[in-house]
């Protein structure tokens, strides 16, 4: 048997052996619902009008509260292209691998918590009940005054930027911008699912974004087996019990199935 297949029959037998699983989720589970990462990106493959705002400025730059003050129509229409993609992205084999993850733990009476770092809203689409979202959500926005939130239509806003109806001010994704505090409910929950998590997996997840990156050693350090589902090599791989690496559309379902069936 190749060493790949024996590391997923271990980590399935971790799993059907467990009640309380985490998993951490980045871009890279979104990658094969055709949504960009934000480090494996390339300009090349973008449409013409946006080749020009991902070449020209890091996403970096542009995901945070200063280059929203200094343009807000430059990053309103990045957001609302962006929020477009999600809405027409579909779960890919890996997002609905989690959902029946944690449909078949739950159904043991166990529980698994899916804490995403990802904003498209793609593992609740997939039937994922449990979701902590991390850095917010791309598909509802909030007034940049009071911070009532709406869900904009699936289609094009009207205009960049946008102004409320309530406060007539700024209209601003529901995201967590670089220099922004996560939202504590959300801080409180994924820190207690990785403390608890008897296995602990980073799924599509460089592992640079801070704090989420800190749940891996979290987990290692209350005692979780810690498994890594990645392409590549990343600053969490040495430090986990399983590093597997491949696509997660390809991955979590073979670790599904081999632990149930
Ligand atoms: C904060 C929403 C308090 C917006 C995003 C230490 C502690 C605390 C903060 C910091 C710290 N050090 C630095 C900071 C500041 C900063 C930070 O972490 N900077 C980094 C660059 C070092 N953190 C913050 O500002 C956070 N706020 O902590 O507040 C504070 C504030 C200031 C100073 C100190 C403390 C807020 C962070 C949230 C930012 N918002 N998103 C938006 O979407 O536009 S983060 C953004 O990056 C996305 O959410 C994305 O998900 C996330 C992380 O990236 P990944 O998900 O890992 O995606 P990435 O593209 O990097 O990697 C994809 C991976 O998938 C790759 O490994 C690839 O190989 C793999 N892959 C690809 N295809 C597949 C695959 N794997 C499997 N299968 C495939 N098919």
């Amino acid at each position: 048997m190749d060493e790949q297949q024996d590391a997923i029959d271990r980590v399935a037998m971790a799993l059907r052996a467990a009640r309380r699983v985490a998993v951490l989720t980045g871009a890279g589970v979104s990658a094969e619902s055709g949504l960009r990462t934000f480090r494996g990106a390339t300009a090349a493959d973008l449409p013409a009008d946006m080749r020009a705002l991902w070449a020209e400025f890091d996403p970096m730059k542009l995901a945070t509260p200063e280059a929203f003050a200094d343009d807000p129509a430059m990053v309103s229409k990045w957001y609302d292209w962006r929020r477009l993609g999600c809405l027409a992205a579909e779960p890919n084999a890996g997002h609905l691998a989690l959902a029946e993850m944690q449909r078949r733990l739950e159904a043991g009476g166990g529980e698994c918590v899916v804490i995403t770092q990802n904003v498209d809203r793609l593992h609740q689409r997939a039937g994922c009940r449990r979701v902590v979202e991390l850095h917010g959500t791309i598909i509802d926005w909030r007034c940049l005054a009071c911070g009532i939130r709406s869900t904009p239509a699936p289609e094009p806003m009207p205009a960049h930027p946008m102004r409320t109806a309530c406060c007539g001010a700024l209209l601003r994704p529901d995201v967590v911008w670089f220099g922004e505090m996560l939202p504590e409910q959300a801080i409180r929950a994924a820190w207690d699912a990785a403390q608890t998590a008897e296995v602990f997996f980073a799924v599509g997840t460089s592992a640079i974004v801070q704090p989420a990156a800190s749940l891996v050693g979290v987990a290692s350090s209350a005692g979780a087996t810690t498994v890594e589902v990645n392409v590549e090599e990343t600053p969490a791989s040495g430090a986990v019990d399983w590093a597997l690496r491949g696509s997660s559309g390809t991955i979590l379902p073979r670790i599904v199935e081999r632990a149930w069936g």
